[in-house]
């Protein structure tokens, strides 16, 4: 399916750069936004530079679009009233514009961070309680929550996306099981958008890695099929990095360092 107009809101960062060069045939039109500078638009594109803390701006941002994939926000731990503006409020006046304006599906960037104090050996499903291990993760916990409030009470479909490592290449040992390379990414929000009657979805955005820490049989809803593995990379990143002690809360926990991070503000 191809829509009129798909929003992608973080299309400045890391990730909505990836969307922006390898999936323009996701829509006739895609509306990149993101506070920061966007550069010059190319042909089948709408820039728009907003601040989605600001809820007239996000209204505006929502208007005429057939579908989101929200990826914009604060994508590490932060003071809170950081992530207050641009993660709850953020993601808040986003999907009450969305519902204002008729929007129907929403594809949510969340993050492993959400159930980031689970431990990497209880090989979690995506059906389990949220524990978040940061303010970050709190954040994503409540879009998620919000996500499944406008399904229930609205019938606005979401996708939540727990990305787990989304980089290049894996860049330490515990991504070698969080893994999610640019392209699976790109599958999962495009199967995401696509796949009919989703209603609220929670899935984990990995590929196919070999030792991973969560089952991530939910996505099969999508008929997501990883083509990448870290494993590709081991080799690289054991030769780059230390062996861990497994009682590490950093190695135990599937959220790494963020588990045993004091408080950013200290
Ligand atoms: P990023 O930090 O590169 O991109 C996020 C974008 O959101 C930035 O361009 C930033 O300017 C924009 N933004 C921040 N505050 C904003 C505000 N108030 N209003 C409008 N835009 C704002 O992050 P990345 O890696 O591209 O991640 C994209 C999404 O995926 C984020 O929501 C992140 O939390 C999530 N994610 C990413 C992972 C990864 O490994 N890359 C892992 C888990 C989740
Ligand atoms: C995230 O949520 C972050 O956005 C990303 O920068 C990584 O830290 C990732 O999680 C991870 O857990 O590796």
């Amino acid at each position: 399916m191809s829509f009129n107009r798909v929003l992608i809101t973080g299309a400045a960062g890391g990730l909505g750069k990836q969307m922006r060069a390898n999936a323009k045939h996701l829509g006739t039109t895609l509306r990149l936004s993101d506070i920061a500078d966007l550069g010059d638009a190319a042909a089948n594109e709408e820039l728009v530079q907003c601040d989605l803390g600001d809820m007239q701006a996000v209204m505006e941002l929502t208007k005429d679009v057939d579908t989101i994939v929200h990826l914009g926000g604060i994508a590490l731990e932060n003071t809170f009233e950081n992530i207050l503006n641009a993660n709850i409020r953020g993601t808040y006046n986003l999907y009450e514009s969305a519902r204002k304006n008729g929007i129907k599906r929403i594809v949510f960037a969340s993050s492993n961070h959400a159930i980031g104090f689970w431990e990497s050996a209880a090989f979690i499903d995506s059906n389990v309680a949220h524990r978040p291990d940061t303010l970050y993760g709190v954040s994503k916990a409540f879009g998620e929550d919000l996500g499944r409030l406008y399904f229930d009470k609205y019938g606005i479909e979401t996708v939540v996306i727990r990305i787990g490592s989304c980089f290049e290449e894996p860049r330490d040992r515990r991504m070698l099981s969080t893994w999610l390379s640019y392209a699976d990414f790109i599958q999962l929000c495009e199967r995401g958008l696509n796949t009919p009657n989703v209603g609220y979805l929670v899935v984990y955005g990995s590929s196919d890695n070999k030792n991973p820490y969560w089952d991530n049989s939910a996505a099969d809803v999508l008929g997501y099929k990883p083509q990448d593995s870290a494993e590709a990379y081991r080799e690289k990143v054991e030769a780059a990095t230390d062996v861990q002690d497994p009682n590490d809360p950093a190695v135990k926990y599937i959220g790494g360092g963020f588990v045993p991070a004091g408080h950013y503000e200290d």
